[in-house]
């Protein structure tokens, strides 16, 4: 007799399901895109911020025309702009303590300056001269990550090492709309779910993945709908509002620090340029789409507001014109400046041990450098 054909009590209904089983209610994002400037919410926002997030748009606006004119001028080899995005760029480098990571993607180059690394060291791997610029650990600021996704998983094991720790840290990491297709992002957000990581995932959906719509890239509800699935609640929010912003991923890394596990932001928001100086944008969208998003400009939602409480004076606006002028004019200089390169470099800080082909390699480009080295001083 098979145990398929042992007699037992007949159960119409299966047993209770596996667990965990919860409520998907509270994880779910909000049906719009949460906004507070033009709101009559935005007048209990502190003017302090207000105007710290003013100079700092003002900056980071004039950072990405500088680094798009060097890109013209043959300094710096690519630039993925976040002219139009700068309002979670800011936000994001300007909500972590001291202690705290950020892993920022090749677009974030803003959010990694507003946490205080060197305008010029985060251009440095964008020149292609040298791995990164920057010490990651002095600013604890991740490498800005070229392939998609991979700094979700990375942020995720730092903040999961951080709390078996007892470290007081809390990882947030910056997405596009596109990396959210990758395996790494769900593998990422479901160990953070899982191991209940202090981490903050922060979606910036500026509609496109180079050419590709969001629409043709997921079926999903919404990208923070995404996080249902895990366990992780979702928020909406206007990427181009600076106060909602801030005060999204300000509760959210709280949230994370106090042990209530990760959360997933996605911010509504739009490349105005193209996608880098490669790319010609007007092959797949149409002038129309980016001047109604040019019409929702983070800096002039601000401004806005910042009139409407007298707190745009004369001064406020020379202040922070004159602040992005001497950072782009430090930034024209440096960048002008021919890097001195090491070719030897290209074999360092890659293996603690070499393999036997790049101890070749390497072996091969020394005795051509030498034998460069030789004809020159023949000469
Ligand atoms: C793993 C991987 N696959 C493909 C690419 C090529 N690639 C570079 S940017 C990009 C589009 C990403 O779009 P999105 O995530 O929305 O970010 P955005 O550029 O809009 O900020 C692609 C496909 C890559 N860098 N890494
Ligand atoms: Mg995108």
């Amino acid at each position: 007799m098979t145990v398929l054909e042992q007699p037992g009590a007949y159960r119409p209904t299966p047993p209770p399901a596996w667990q965990p089983r919860t409520d998907p209610a509270p994880l779910l994002p909000e049906a719009e895109p949460y906004r507070l400037l033009g709101t009559d919410a935005a007048a209990a926002a502190d003017p302090d911020l207000l105007l710290k997030l003013y100079a700092e748009l003002v900056r980071g606006r004039r950072y990405n025309t500088q680094a798009t004119a060097l890109t013209r001028q043959g300094r710096l080899a690519v630039y993925p702009s976040s002219t139009g995005q700068e309002a979670c760029e800011i936000a994001a480098g300007l909500v972590l303590e001291d202690r705290d990571w950020l892993f920022p993607s090749y677009r974030d180059t803003l959010a990694a300056i507003a946490r205080g690394v060197d305008p010029v060291s985060a251009l440095t791997l964008l020149r292609g001269d040298w791995h990164t610029g920057y010490d990651p650990t002095q600013y604890r600021v991740a490498p800005l990550c070229t392939p998609l996704a991979t700094q979700l998983p990375h942020a995720v094991g730092l903040a999961h090492a951080a709390r078996l720790r007892g470290d007081d840290v809390v990882a947030l990491a910056m997405v596009g709309d596109g990396g959210t297709s990758e395996g790494d992002f769900h593998e990422a957000l479901n160990f953070a779910a899982v191991w209940q990581s202090p981490v903050v995932f922060l979606i910036q959906n500026n509609g496109f993945a180079i050419s590709v719509p969001l629409a043709k890239q997921t079926a999903a509800p919404s990208l923070a709908h995404k996080g249902v699935g895990y366990g992780i609640p979702g928020r909406l929010v206007d990427g181009n509002d600076a106060v909602a912003m801030h005060q999204v991923l300000t509760e959210a890394v709280e949230r994370a620090r106090t042990g209530g596990g990760p959360t997933l932001i996605e911010a509504v928001t739009y490349r105005v340029e193209a996608h880098t100086n490669a790319d010609d944008a007007t092959r797949y969208r149409a002038d129309s789409e980016v001047e109604a998003w040019r019409a929702h400009d983070p800096i002039e939602l601000l401004e806005h507001e910042l009139r409407s409480r007298g707190l745009l004076t004369d001064d406020v606006i020379r202040d922070a014109r004159e602040a992005a002028e001497q950072m782009a004019a430090r930034l024209r200089e440096r960048m002008n400046e021919d890097a001195p390169l090491e070719p030897m470099d290209l074999f360092a800080h890659v293996y603690a041990e070499k393999t036997s082909q790049l101890r070749e390699q390497a072996a091969q480009l020394r005795a051509e450098l030498d034998a460069e080295l030789d004809a020159e001083e023949e000469r």
